[in-house]
């Protein structure tokens, strides 16, 4: 347990006391972000309906407001996309300029598999619909709603997963592959460098960064040399009309992710479930799932390194660098058991945070030792709630329980002591990114949620 003395220095009653003052607040948190039909991530920062984003906020939902939770996933599937995409981001009906890249600048309607009557991106995130969904379920109060809510989004769930093992599988190797960095979620990870690099950036269209505006500071963000090329991206998929064989074919950065991948296991063994409940046939994705898990293990596994890394499609050769994306496959049941052991090791160690480490909360998003470690720098260093939240699930699945316990104290210490922030510094636990975060009060809540259940 990291910062024991600080944590200990509160006896249980006040410990109570403190954790129903921050269900409070977190709940206050999503009503002040709830736009009438879905939930922005965060005031300032992020004004639209962000794909995994609501997925983790409708579990959040699902711990005190059922029929929030269920609008919060139907009104993100009114932007999926004909080929089954959900995509990254479902634009607000009234446009607001406070978020660039907006709705005109993807200018999605080009392609013919992009909705009509919706705004959205061209890009997807990590598919955590399905698990949100049975979550959704299985905490219902009002059974009859839940059933309908199930039954309404199978359909959508199965073709969101169809997507990709067809669209985004193209040899059918049960990897799915992402062809920017901001499908990944984890948009500045250090693994996405040297793809990056790779890009030659030609004219790139002038831009606005909106995010600087918001009152973060920019060492904080992503840097003008990552968005240049997030823009040569975007602009490329529209000189191509979003044709993904096209993209396929030609697009500089595409990459098969041990997060995305890993994600996607998990939601199929959540939506064969859902598939249970509706008795409906279960056998494909099943198979889905197990080729996904065989793949993961053969292409993503590094055997001299013991670590799951990402697969770089275009230089035909894995990218060895330790981000925690790395032990996600624990949260899909992926690893053996000695594979597990040695993730296990290796995230309870000084690179990771150890558990009996006094400086230092867990789980930092890159190796602390790493060359391009930034603790204050997004996706370079900092801790975030939704990794910490899967990762607390995966040890648990493995049996490594004080580890879980000690990442379930750090989300709970950090928001304690910090607030409801987007990240956190693991060594001097300072919030940074967004205050009020949507994510990081939806899996509090369901952190201690699961916490009284017990
Ligand atoms: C780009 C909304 C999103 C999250 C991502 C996070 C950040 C967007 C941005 O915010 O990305 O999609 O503008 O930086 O990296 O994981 O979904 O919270």
């Amino acid at each position: 347990m990291n910062y024991l003395d600080g944590f200990t220095r509160i006896n249980e009653g006040k410990m109570e006391d403190a954790l129903k003052g921050l269900m409070k607040k977190a709940k206050s948190i999503l009503e002040n972000n709830w736009m009438d039909g879905y939930t922005r991530p965060s005031a300032l920062l992020y004004p639209h309906q962000w794909s995994w984003d609501s997925g983790f906020i409708a579990i959040g939902y699902s711990t005190f407001d059922q029929q929030k939770a269920q609008t919060e996933l139907r009104s993100l599937f009114r932007g999926q996309w004909k080929n089954g995409m959900i995509p990254h981001i479902v634009y607000a009906q009234n446009p607001s300029d406070a978020y660039f890249p907006d709705a005109e600048f993807w200018n999605t309607t080009i392609s013919e598999e992009a909705p009509s009557g919706v705004q959205t991106s061209g890009i997807t995130q990590p598919p955590v619909h399905a698990i949100a969904a049975l979550t959704i379920y299985k905490r219902a109060i009002d059974p009859t709603s839940a059933f309908g809510f199930l039954k309404d989004m199978y359909p959508k769930l199965l073709a969101s997963h169809k997507f990709f093992y067809t669209v985004r599988d193209p040899l059918g190797e049960g990897l799915a592959y992402i062809r920017h960095p901001w499908a990944s979620g984890l948009d500045n990870s250090p693994t996405w460098d040297e793809p990056l690099q790779r890009i030659e950036l030609g004219d790139t269209p002038q831009f606005d960064r909106k995010d600087l505006k918001s009152g973060v500071p920019r060492e904080q963000r992503p840097q003008d040399w990552d968005y240049n090329r997030y823009i040569y991206l975007v602009e490329l998929f529209k000189e191509r009309d979003y044709d993904e064989a096209e993209l396929f074919k030609t697009c500089p950065f595409l990459l098969q992710d041990p997060l995305v991948n890993s994600i996607l296991v998990r939601a199929n063994q959540d939506l064969a479930q859902i598939a249970e409940v509706l008795g409906e046939d279960q056998t494909q994705i099943k198979g889905w799932e197990k080729k996904t898990k065989k793949a993961i293990n053969k292409k993503l596994w590094h055997k001299g390194h013991g670590f799951y890394d990402a697969y770089d499609l275009r230089a035909e050769e894995m990218i060895e660098v330790d981000t925690a994306s790395g032990f996600i496959p624990l949260y899909g049941g992926i690893p053996s058991q000695a594979q597990a052991r040695k993730l296990y090791k290796y995230m309870d160690s000084s690179s990771f945070c150890s558990m009996h480490e006094k400086k230092c909360f867990s789980i930092p998003n890159y190796n602390r030792e790493g060359e391009h470690f930034d603790p204050e720098n997004y996706w370079r260093g900092p801790i975030w709630i939704n990794m910490n939240w899967m990762l607390m699930q995966g040890l648990r699945r493995y049996g490594y329980v004080d580890k879980a316990e000690s990442v379930k104290t750090d989300i709970i210490e950090l928001v304690r002591r910090y607030g409801f922030h987007e990240y956190y510094d693991p060594i001097k636990g300072r919030g940074y990114g967004s205050t009020d975060f949507s994510w990081t009060a939806a899996l509090f809540l369901d952190t201690v949620f699961d916490d009284e259940a017990v």
